[in-house]
């Protein structure tokens, strides 16, 4: 009897050791994460998935046609209304292989699809709702599908996967215009179970996953706490895996970088948009629509160009980052042909030109004014990659303020490496080119150097104000210690007799100033140039009887910029006290137009910084001062502008598409911190 009740308590502590330990991901070492980032870091270049039912309208509702995955709020559809997509989703072109041999061929990666939107709807066999695939006629487990096609073909898979949820009852907010949807028992904590449940799916019953792209983050339910505990959650059940910025809370924007000190998940995620000097040392991949909807839509046809998207791949890759493409399959399951053709042509490129892309680094030159470059490192010396875009009419193609000797150079796309002359001259190394350019989107070079590259960039110019009333300081910078810096101030070339910058130069006219980096008599650098310009200000104006505030017109509408005013009657009109937008109605879809003075305490040159989201304009005098209009997030523009003491009319107009919205202008004179324009500041005439 004892050995039995010993033996099963044996089993039971065994049992429960056996239990997987949750382990914390968040303190992983800097070389196990290396290791687990390597294969997506040589990667570069991925396609982007997104489909789901709202594929079926194709962007088109109620004769509105620019709709896409958002269309269940961006038309306002009530979920049961949505859900008769559900019986009309029967994609029966859809073939997984071709997707993914389409994808192979044009040289991409890994996949990563959209398994849920926003819209909460399953693009996989869930057991935790029916609204999922499994409930459209099509019935077929399109992620299976998939994942085994990639795993066929060497294709890394990886799901998308939204945080936001407008179909679960559970999750929280409901949309703004879900007015009678009751919130009567919404339980968060049980909207996070069920995100869990479901990814447990995802994450056991289709193989190994690459990355899982969360997105829908934004809403104010999410937090950083249950970001980071999503992360272990997942890592936990697939160890290998990458996780992107987006399980968390703190992304800046489309800029797509999580603010410093604060939990960012493994990669950062900036969209539409590539980050103008790349994120150095970090993780970063640039997701980008062909045309201009993530989702179908029928009627977009502005497409990227292939030139685009290659010349775009290069300088992702010249920064360090990944490129993650996107496709929007049409609702019986093809990819449209627009996007058929540049995968093509894309494919073809990276065909001859891949190795330039594949396990490179990023760029170690500053900027190149003919295209981009990117570097491995090999034994004892460096292969650079020249992605020219622009080739030299005179054959002659100047790779600037490279101090390197070098070893050889040839055309990527020549099977013989035929090597091409390569000379020393001043300001970096010239390489005598064919008269024709291989491929006229883009030739890659390679050109193999000695050791680490030793760029010669060219000095950085500073002013410390670039319009001046009196004087201005001038600074230059350079970022080695091997070379001098030569300048002139009348805009000639600088020669080795010029002026050595040692410290900074103060002028009192205005002046062209030219700089170079010297070494041993030799110029090793490109030159810089900068003017700065001695200016008289705008002169103020005296008004009688001017009062506080802005004269204010607030108008409804649902525009993409600031309206054109002329022809629109106002909604409501009146004196605002300062530019809080407090006279709005709504939260969306509307623009307000103020205009009056500003009093400028003394003559100086005031740097005026205009934020919004959306857009905003602001005239001082007649003059379009800051143009900060479109659609974004909040988003900062300045300007500098000599102004007299005294009052200056000024309009700002501003508008308010749909999410986010904000409106500030600020002011800064001399060494003084920018601070927001008191309303003291501001007056109107009647
Ligand atoms: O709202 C989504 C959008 O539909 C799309 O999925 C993009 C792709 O990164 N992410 C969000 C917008 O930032």
């Amino acid at each position: 009897m004892k050995s039995r009740f010993l033996s099963a308590l044996l089993f039971m502590l065994l049992m429960v050791s056996c239990k997987q330990k949750t382990i914390d991901y968040l303190a992983e070492s800097k070389t196990d994460k290396d290791a687990r980032m390597e294969w997506w870091r040589e990667a570069r270049f991925g396609m982007f998935i997104h489909w789901g039912l709202y594929a079926v309208p194709a962007g088109e509702w109620k004769g509105q046609k620019n709709h896409a995955e958002w269309i269940r709020e961006s038309a306002q559809i009530p979920l049961e209304e949505y859900s008769k997509f559900v019986g009309q989703f029967n994609p029966v072109k859809f073939n997984a292989d071709d997707w993914v041999k389409l994808a192979k061929d044009a040289g991409m990666k890994y996949i990563v699809i959209t398994s849920k939107h926003h819209d909460g709807f399953g693009m996989f066999n869930s057991k935790q709702t029916d609204f999922d695939i499994m409930s459209t006629p099509f019935k077929r487990d399109v992620m299976k599908e998939l994942s085994k096609a990639c795993e066929k073909q060497g294709m890394t898979f990886c799901f998308y996967h939204s945080i936001m949820d407008w179909h679960n009852d559970n999750y929280l907010p409901r949309r703004s215009w879900e007015k009678t949807r009751s919130t009567e028992g919404a339980d968060f904590d049980k909207y996070r179970s069920y995100l869990k449940s479901q990814l447990k799916e995802l994450l056991t019953h289709y193989g190994k996953i690459g990355v899982l792209w969360f997105d829908g983050e934004w809403e104010n339910t999410w937090t950083s706490e249950y970001g980071k505990d999503l992360y272990n959650y997942v890592r936990n059940l697939q160890p290998g895996i990458i996780i992107n910025n987006r399980v968390t809370v703190g992304r800046s924007g489309m800029a797509g970088m999580t603010g410093e000190g604060e939990f960012s998940g493994d990669f950062g995620t900036p969209e539409q948009e590539i980050p103008a000097t790349g994120v150095p040392g970090a993780d970063w991949e640039s997701c980008m629509t062909m045309n201009d909807h993530w989702g179908y839509n029928k009627n977009d046809k502005n497409f990227k160009s292939s030139t685009e998207i290659l010349r775009m791949l290069a300088d992702i890759a010249s920064k360090g980052g990944n490129y993650l493409l996107n496709i929007g399959p049409t609702a019986d399951g093809v990819f449209p042909q627009e996007s058929i053709d540049r995968l093509k042509e894309i494919g073809k490129w990276m065909k001859t030109n891949g190795e330039a892309i594949y396990s490179t680094h990023a760029s170690p030159f500053k900027n190149l004014p003919w295209g981009r470059c990117t570097q491995k490192k090999m034994t004892g010396s460096t292969r650079l990659y020249l992605h020219v875009f622009d080739w030299p009419t005179n054959q002659k193609l100047l790779v600037p303020g490279l101090g390197n000797k070098v070893i050889r150079a040839y055309m990527l796309s020549d099977a013989n490496q035929e090597e091409m002359p390569v000379s020393t001259e001043s300001g970096g190394i010239t390489i005598q080119v064919p008269a024709q350019a291989p491929d006229i989107i883009n030739s890659i070079i390679v050109l193999d150097i000695e050791g680490d590259p030793a760029i010669y960039d060219a000095p950085e110019i500073k002013a410390s104000a670039e319009i001046f009333l009196d004087q201005t300081e001038i600074t230059i910078a350079k970022n080695e210690t091997l070379s001098e810096i030569r300048y002139t101030l009348d805009g000639s070339m600088p020669s080795v007799t010029s002026a050595v910058y040692t410290t900074p130069v103060k002028v009192s006219a205005t002046t062209t100033i030219t700089a170079v980096c010297f070494k041993d008599g030799k110029i090793m650098s490109g030159n810089t140039t900068l003017t700065v310009s001695k200016v008289t200000p705008v002169p103020g104006r005296t008004l009688p009887q001017v009062k506080p505030g802005l004269v204010f017109k607030l108008y409804h509408g649902d525009w993409d910029k600031v309206p054109d005013y002329n022809g629109l009657t106002p909604n409501l009109s009146g004196i605002a006290t300062d530019l809080s937008l407090a006279n709005k109605a709504a939260d969306e879809k509307f623009s307000i137009d103020y205009q009056g003075f500003i009093n400028i305490p003394a003559d100086g040159i005031y740097t005026l910084s205009l934020n919004s989201d959306d857009g905003s304009l602001l005239y001082l005098g007649e003059k379009l001062a800051i143009d900060n209009d479109g659609l974004h997030g909040p988003t900062t523009k300045s300007a500098d502008l000599a102004l007299g003491k005294g009052l200056h009319s000024i309009r700002i107009s501003y508008f308010e598409k749909s999410g986010g919205n904000c409106l500030e202008l600020k002011w800064k004179t001399g060494n003084g911190k920018s601070e927001p324009i008191p309303a003291s500041a501001l007056f109107y005439y009647r």
